[in-house]
């Protein structure tokens, strides 16, 4: 995990070069000939450091140490392992099976970490649960952030509004606003109550069959709403703070959960912000699905739809086909794009 400032261009290169890396650590799965009796597949289900537990098809947790230079491995990742042999200085509880390989993934949700360094949250996932509050207070242009992530990485979007047993005259406005715009550009809103246990069917039946991973703010609810779907599970949940509402970052580690009707959820740790790892403007345009039907339609190819002429986007909005607010949540995220290029 770099911990320095990447270029995009760098980014990219490492991007290419841990594919590469896959690929040859595939190849050495192959060629290695690894005793297939001792070798398997098997799901990172949490990852720390040097070490992470890995889940196979008989869904047994298995403890691994990670063999060096396999790159980035997230939790959600499907990883070959191999059992180590046992010699005379063993330790009981160390673990048994290394890590040798990391498999393809179908996609991986990145987070920009400190100083601007890219941390891997999860990966092979299915849909993104972006799960807000009545308090802490949703923010539309985190909202925003991570749909577009969801339409990138590709994965499904869906948006749970917590703690709706909250609702007052100060919020309600905030959150049904909220709730008939998302809504009305065609993503699904599902609101919820682990308190009162509102919309707990709804959401089980939107995790079905897929991998989900939960993200949000600190304190929202994400490691409630995996213990109101698990009771028995052992999972940390912490007092937000009274006068904030904001949570302590109680999560620290993603950790994915089976559910009922092949669902798979990860609980991830709570961010303070969420800047999606955007490579080119057209990502950003592909990030918002109501924007992006009107890409290709202004009269000029380059226009900035700010000032031109023609600019069909623009013209949407005057007309009532496009919100105002995603219009300008998405040049505000074009002009954070073009200063950090
Ligand atoms: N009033 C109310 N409180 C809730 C509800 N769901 C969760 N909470 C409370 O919100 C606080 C934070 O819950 P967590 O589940 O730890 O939040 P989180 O999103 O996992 O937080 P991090 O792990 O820090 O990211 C706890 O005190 C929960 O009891 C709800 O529906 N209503
Ligand atoms: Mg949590
Ligand atoms: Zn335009």
């Amino acid at each position: 995990m770099a911990k320095r400032r990447l270029s995009k261009q760098q980014q990219r290169r490492i991007a290419s070069l841990q594919k590469n890396k896959i690929k040859e650590n595939l190849q050495q799965e192959r060629t290695e000939s690894l005793d297939e009796a001792s070798t398997q597949t098997a799901r990172v289900i949490s990852h720390h450091g040097r070490e992470l537990f890995a889940e196979n098809d008989a869904l047994e947790t298995i403890k691994c140490k990670i063999r060096q230079n396999l790159g980035d491995i997230a939790c959600g990742d499907y990883v070959l392992i191999q059992q180590i042999q046992e010699t005379a200085q063993s330790q009981p509880d160390e673990a048994h099976y290394v890590v040798v390989a990391v498999k393809e993934r179908s996609n991986l949700l990145l987070k920009t970490g400190f100083a601007g360094a890219t941390k891997p949250v999860a990966a092979n996932i299915g849909q993104l649960v972006i799960v807000t509050a009545v308090k802490p207070a949703p923010n539309p242009y985190l909202v925003d952030r991570y749909l577009t992530a969801a339409e990138n990485l590709p994965a499904k979007a869906l948006i749970v509004v917590n703690k709706i047993e909250l609702l007052d005259d100060d919020t309600r406005q905030l959150v049904d606003g909220l709730t008939a715009l998302y809504r009305n550009i065609g993503y699904r809103v599902i609101c919820t109550s682990m308190k009162q246990n509102i919309g707990l069917e709804d959401l089980s039946q939107a995790l079905s069959n897929t991998t989900s991973i939960l993200v949000g703010l600190s304190g929202v609810g994400k490691s409630s709403i995996v213990k109101a779907m698990l009771p028995r599970e052992d999972i940390k949940i912490a007092k937000t703070s009274e006068a904030t509402g904001e949570g302590k970052h109680t999560t620290t580690v993603s950790a994915l959960y089976h559910l009922k009707d092949n669902g798979i959820i990860i609980d991830s740790p709570g961010v303070r912000d969420f800047t999606p790892i955007n490579n080119s403007r057209d990502e950003i345009t592909n990030g918002f699905i109501d924007v992006r039907q009107f890409s290709g339609a202004c009269k000029f190819s380059n226009c900035s739809h700010k000032n031109e002429p023609g600019c069909a986007m623009k013209q949407a909005v005057a007309d009532g086909h496009l919100n105002e607010q995603r219009f300008n949540n998405y040049l505000r995220m074009l002009d954070e794009f073009d200063e950090k290029e």
